[in-house]
């Protein structure tokens, strides 16, 4: 009987071009779904001709499996993976490993490792990040959990990978529990961070500067081979200059409400327990959400008067201001993604490598782009830089791009579009930088209605004070 490298479980389209992308780079791949149509399907359709093994039951699947066996779960999120690993695990042996490479919570992920390791399993927690192409021809791949089975799953794990100029592959082991899918979290964070911070440079070149699709994907497309050079940038410029049978730009026929299938939303729930600002992916996630309430915008534009004031006097340099806000927000994203992966690092006792996780993200994946390489040399630099905006070659960058972004902003605010993101950004910036912050005002209210007590300027920290505010003199 044949026998396989490697098993697989869950047929979905990530789960058949990761297969078939193990299969290009010499492993024999055992594989498994709940419905036998579909491995039948795959087994005769794409994979024909490959080094695929179909199997109809989890017993003929875990049979075909060399040992320690290696499976890998890509099925939905949430309650379906443990439904797989309910049947799976009891057939198993000690030593054996199961990767799961779906958009698992990290707590959920954390809860798997230890509840496998009472059985002598070995969990997997890997975060995969491209889409259905970067998963056939090369995906970002986070993986934590158990370090004692990476040098098991490693070779297959970096082989199917992106790799970076240099051959490096966009897969290292991240850390223990959940912190794979910790960090592919932060990455579907700042994506749609990055996201919106181009949302915002197209609807102020349209809605500002009467910019038309081709004259912007213009605009992207030099961008793109600048500071900007990413995935998203790029995209971006294709999808200006796509035209529909009419010769019309097909992106203004779309629905201006956006979607979303929650992991940003993660990320912004993560930051408010640990305490940390993730203030622009936040804006990012709820400015989807006010998208979304398409009816009420009409109804309040009909209401209260819509569209956006004439703004005298803007030429082409404002395009350049757009781009300094864009790459001044992007940092601070950035800066507030990373800042998170440390807060967590410090919560759950991991050891991260930071500017390894930037490389990480540096091929594969939806946030690609030049710009982590700078990421990667800061944290070089500093391991353990407590924040971007701290290096030298980043807080340089935001003040050289300061007046722009402010002027944007600026004008932004006086025409009355909204630059959830650029403000948000600049307003983080802005408070980050100040020796000086409103908080004793609220110190003060706090112990005026709830006895809540301060510390003092003029006294050490860790001495509190309490003021009788209802009495002349305290
Ligand atoms: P299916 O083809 O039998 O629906 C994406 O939905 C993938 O996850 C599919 O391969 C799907 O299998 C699988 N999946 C979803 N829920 C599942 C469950 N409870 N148990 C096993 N596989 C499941």
């Amino acid at each position: 009987m044949r026998t396989a490298d490697i098993g697989l479980i869950g047929l979905a389209v990530m789960g058949q071009n990761l297969v078939l992308n193990m299969a290009d780079h010499g492993y024999t791949v055992a594989v498994y779904n709940r419905t036998t149509s579909r491995t039948t399907e795959f087994v005769n359709g794409p994979a024909a001709g490959a080094a695929v093994i179909g199997a109809e039951t989890l017993e003929e699947f875990v049979g075909r499996l060399t040992r320690p066996r290696r499976v890998m779960v890509m099925v939905k999120a949430g309650r379906a993976v443990d439904a797989v690993l309910e049947g799976l695990v009891p057939l198993l042996d000690e030593g054996d490993i199961v990767i799961d490479g779906g958009n698992s919570h990290f707590e959920d992920s954390a809860r798997r490792v230890s509840d496998l390791r009472e059985r002598g399993l070995s969990f997997v927690g890997a975060g995969v990040s491209g889409g259905e192409e970067g998963a056939r021809n090369g995906p970002s791949i986070m993986p934590g959990g158990y370090e004692a089975a990476w040098p098991e799953v490693k070779g297959v794990l970096q082989a199917i990978a992106a790799k970076v100029a240099d051959g490096t592959p966009c897969c290292d082991w991240v850390g223990p529990d959940g912190s794979g899918h910790y960090t592919k979290m932060v990455h579907n964070g700042i994506e749609y961070g990055d996201m919106q911070v181009i949302a915002e440079a197209y609807h102020l070149m349209r809605m500002v500067l009467g910019m038309t699709c081709e004259e912007m994907a213009g605009v992207f497309r030099t961008w793109g081979r600048g500071l900007l050079d990413s995935y998203l940038v790029n995209i971006t410029a294709d999808i200006l200059g796509h035209v529909d049978g009419n010769g019309e730009p097909t992106l203004e026929r779309i629905l201006d409400a956006a979607g979303q299938k929650g992991t940003g939303k993660w990320a912004v729930i993560s930051s408010l327990d640990l305490g940390y600002p993730l203030t622009l992916v936040a804006e990012a996630v709820y400015a989807r959400v006010v998208s979304s309430l398409r009816d009420q915008r009409f109804e309040a534009a009909e209401l209260v008067g819509s569209g956006v004031k004439q703004a005298d006097g803007l030429g082409a340099e404002f395009v350049d201001d757009i781009h300094d806000a864009l790459y001044a927000s992007k940092i601070v994203s950035y800066a507030q993604g990373f800042m998170l992966l440390g807060a967590a690092a410090s919560e759950y006792g991991w050891n991260l490598d930071y500017g390894r996780i930037a490389q990480l993200w540096r091929e594969g994946c939806i946030i690609k782009a030049a710009f982590l390489d700078d990421i990667t040399a800061a944290f070089r630099r500093r391991p353990d830089l407590p924040n971007l905006i701290l290096d030298r070659f980043f807080a340089d960058a935001l003040g050289n791009a300061e007046a722009g972004w402010r002027r944007v902003v600026a004008t932004a605010v006086r025409v009355g579009l909204p630059v959830p993101a650029y403000a948000s950004a600049l307003a983080f910036y802005d408070s980050y930088r100040s020796k000086r912050l409103p908080a004793n005002l609220i110190q003060a209210q706090r112990d005026y209605f709830g006895a809540h007590t301060y510390e003092r300027v003029d006294r050490p920290r860790g001495e509190f004070f309490h003021t009788d505010w209802t009495r002349p003199g305290g």
